[in-house]
């Protein structure tokens, strides 16, 4: 394991043992015990990119100079503070796209004796972000910025989840109104800014910058995470279920997905009619149907050409910018995520 991974998962334990003992709660020792359930089911069982990003680009930012323990833990817990958030929308997310897996293992909702519970344990995940900042930056002169950014990409996210799923309203699907215009909107503000904008605006926080002077910045993380969100959606139909850890229900949910509209640009009539027919349903022969088209198109093709093409685009941006260390920060993100198969 890296020492940037190690020193991140170090303070996981830290942050739950103190939410563990919030003093603003009257705790009993069942319902310690459910939030510690909760939050170990949810939290750390993922990649953690994104929480590992943001001691990741501090480190850059600071030049590699080597960090005090208290730097280490502060850069830590602001990326364990996006993991809670991320927790926190994929609990509500696989209620609401009516998931089965998640990570390898039932999504939280699907566990025994949870089930509705799931909402305000959504809920609940969510309010740990902001008990973590108060606790360990309520001094800081980045504090109030750092709740504004939070509080910002929060609702940016909700509103691409809520564009996400009216745009797939039982008894009101559509296959003409999907377009790639309507596909960038959704997985821009549905994903983009929490996974790539957030844990470098975090970063640049931390340094003592002002985010209104790294708008350049925001725009190329924010391209990155549109491009991240096609690879997620590619995932879901042509990833591989045990190496992604979840099982794809985008053609059951009539998704906006990046491949149904490529799809739709691509096909001739006849297939056209087979989309209209067979897309959005949960029968598994239609969605079959669906996949043997998606197949005859060579979406795997498309999809390798649009990857390559972003590639190229991004690095370009991110070589046209003045600063040496936010380049290898921006580099460094995309290493990450390039021709990922999880
Ligand atoms: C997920 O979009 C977005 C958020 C904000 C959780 P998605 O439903 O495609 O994600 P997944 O494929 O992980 O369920
Ligand atoms: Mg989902
Ligand atoms: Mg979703
Ligand atoms: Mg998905």
């Amino acid at each position: 394991m890296s020492d940037l991974k190690s020193t991140f998962l170090r303070f996981y334990s830290v942050l739950k043992q103190e939410l563990l003992e919030d003093p603003a709660f009257e705790w009993t020792p069942d319902s310690r015990q459910w939030v510690e359930r909760l939050v170990e089911y949810n939290v750390p069982g993922g990649k953690l990119n994104r929480g590992l990003s943001v001691l990741g680009s501090y480190k850059l930012l600071k030049e590699e100079q080597e960090l005090t323990e208290e730097e280490n833990f502060l850069a830590s817990a602001l990326g364990w503070c996006i993991e809670w958030l991320q927790a926190y929308f994929l609990v509500l997310d696989d209620i609401m796209d009516s998931a089965h897996t998640r990570r390898d293992q039932p999504c939280w909702f699907r566990v025994p004796k949870v089930g509705l519970i799931a909402i305000n344990d959504g809920i609940l995940l969510g309010n740990h972000i902001f008990r973590i900042l108060k606790k360990h930056f309520r001094g800081k002169a980045y504090y109030v910025d750092l709740l504004d950014l939070f509080n910002e990409v929060e609702f940016r996210t909700a509103s691409g989840e809520m564009i996400d799923l009216i745009t797939a309203l039982e008894g009101e699907k559509d296959l003409s109104k999907y377009t790639s215009s309507l596909h960038r909107r959704i997985v821009q503000y549905k994903t983009a800014y929490y996974s790539f904008y957030l844990p470098v605006a975090c970063a640049l926080l931390m340094v003592g910058e002002n985010l209104d002077n790294h708008i350049d910045v925001k725009n190329i993380l924010v391209q990155m995470g549109i491009y991240f969100q096609v690879q997620d959606d590619y995932l879901d139909c042509f990833g591989d279920p045990e190496t992604i850890g979840k099982i794809g229900t985008d053609i059951e949910d009539f998704k906006c997905s990046w491949l149904v509209v490529k799809a739709l640009e691509q096909c001739n009539e006849e297939q056209k009619k087979v989309l209209y027919e067979h897309y959005g349903k949960a029968d598994p022969a239609c969605v079959a149907k669906v996949k043997v088209l998606y197949n005859e198109l060579n979406l795997q093709g498309v999809f390798t050409e649009y990857e390559n093409e972003s590639y190229e685009k991004l690095t370009t941006s991110i070589e046209a910018h003045p600063s040496k260390s936010v380049q290898a920060v921006l580099k460094a993100f995309l290493a990450k995520i390039y021709k990922r198969q999880k």
